[in-house]
């Protein structure tokens, strides 16, 4: 078998998205996810004119070799469009091998360890009252475990609560929107949502929240601190993580488990973090850290020191992540949590696939390979419209992490 051709498709159904196709010989295809929200059209641009002629006539099985070629054969190493690029191929070659083995992915990569993939849902309220409520949807909705943010007092808006009641969608089509913030409004209000919700709801349920790296490290051991009465599942992104050792500060201060790596894209951004046990999950995806090949190896490495996975599944990575995610999910035995946003019906049409959930959990089906696929025609009535993440500012106007 070989690779005889390969496109990338960027369509917006809600929100944009970048799709890697690449045909064999033998009639089979696979699917790659290369959407960077904000970003895209590096990726597809990077695939395209850099990396699609260099695949063209090689043997679609040679999955390590062709990961291998791509990262160091580039010269030029690692960073969010690199190893989205990357990711991209790695996922729609394994998606090839499963097909033409006529088997799901998670069997290619230990078989099922588990019955289901546990997942968390995104609760959110403009203030605590509505993100009780939306917890408690979640809730009835079957969830173990969810997320909660709200507003905070005296702020307009702040990360992960949508304007209105629409679902949550972190990017915004136009140039980037500015949001104000506050380090002291947000560290007072945080204890007070979770004090409500273990109020409400008991200590059942998985409770998670994201910081989103807006802490310094010590402000981040003050609240891991706050937080610990109420027992979270993990507190996420306290701080960015481009200074691993930062965590070491954290950790100094609380016992709440930590988890960090959405933004991140090799083991090396991850390696200090796993081997001093500074945090609890790695965030690491298919589609930013190389694909299946290069997650594999990061929740290996993992497995060492106690970490489990908690893979980011927000609605700008594309179904064939969160399919491939699942299959992921099934099949590595340090699987911790997969975060799950359900994608929007125009998405859900124009990635028709096999996943489903049910009761809390997810299950990846029993297709060969990922077990999604793409509806160009459909795709082709929702042209890419660039979009942007919002840029925020402290409260003196200082730039700040969104
Ligand atoms: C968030 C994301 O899901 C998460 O944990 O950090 O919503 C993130 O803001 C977006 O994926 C950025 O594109
Ligand atoms: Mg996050």
């Amino acid at each position: 078998m070989k690779i005889k051709h390969a496109y990338v498709n960027v369509c917006s159904p809600g929100r944009n998205f970048v799709t890697l196709k690449i045909e064999t010989d033998e009639g089979i295809y696979g699917l790659g996810d290369a959407t960077l929200n904000g970003r895209e059209l590096a990726v597809a641009s990077y695939l395209s004119d850099h990396v699609i002629p260099c695949l063209i006539g090689r043997d679609p099985f040679a999955t390590e070799d062709i990961w291998q070629y791509l990262y160091r054969g580039a010269y030029w190493r690692r960073g969010p469009v690199t190893m989205s690029a990357i990711a991209a191929v790695d996922m729609a070659l394994w998606d090839i091998k499963g097909k033409a083995l006529n088997t799901p992915v998670y069997n290619l990569l230990g078989g099922k360890s588990r019955e289901g993939v546990m997942v968390y849902a995104h609760a959110h309220g403009a203030d605590i009252e509505e993100a009780v409520d939306d917890v408690g949807r979640h809730i009835d909705m079957g969830y173990l475990a969810v997320r909660a943010q709200s507003g905070i007092p005296g702020l307009d808006s702040t990360y992960g609560v949508p304007k209105g009641h629409q679902p949550y969608e972190p990017a915004e089509r136009g140039l980037p929107s500015e949001s104000r913030w506050s380090t002291e409004k947000y560290l007072r209000h945080v204890p007070q949502l979770f004090a409500k919700v273990r109020e409400q709801f008991g200590d059942d349920v998985h409770l998670l929240h994201d910081c989103h790296h807006r802490l310094t490290p010590i402000e981040a051991g003050r609240l891991g601190k706050d937080l610990e009465p109420f027992h979270l599942f993990w507190l996420e992104d306290p701080t960015p993580a481009e200074l691993q050792e930062g965590f070491r500060v954290i950790r100094e201060h609380t016992t709440t488990p930590l988890a960090t790596g959405e933004v991140l894209n090799t083991i090396w951004d991850v390696k200090e973090l796993i081997e001093n046990q500074w945090i609890d999950y790695v965030r690491t995806t298919l589609v930013h850290a190389g694909g299946f090949t290069h997650l594999k190896r990061i929740a290996d490495f993992a497995a060492l020191y106690h970490v489990r996975t908690g893979c980011h599944g927000a609605t700008d990575l594309s179904p064939v992540t969160m399919a491939g995610a699942l299959h992921f999910g099934m099949a590595i035995h340090n699987f911790g949590i997969q975060e799950h946003m359900p994608h929007n019906e125009e998405t859900e049409a124009v990635f028709p696939h096999h996943y489903r959930f049910e009761a809390g959990y997810m299950y990846p089906g029993d297709a060969p390979g990922l077990g999604v696929d793409l509806d160009e025609k459909l795709a082709a009535k929702y042209p890419y419209e660039r979009a942007y993440l919002p840029v925020n500012r402290k409260l003196d106007g200082t730039l700040f992490d969104w």
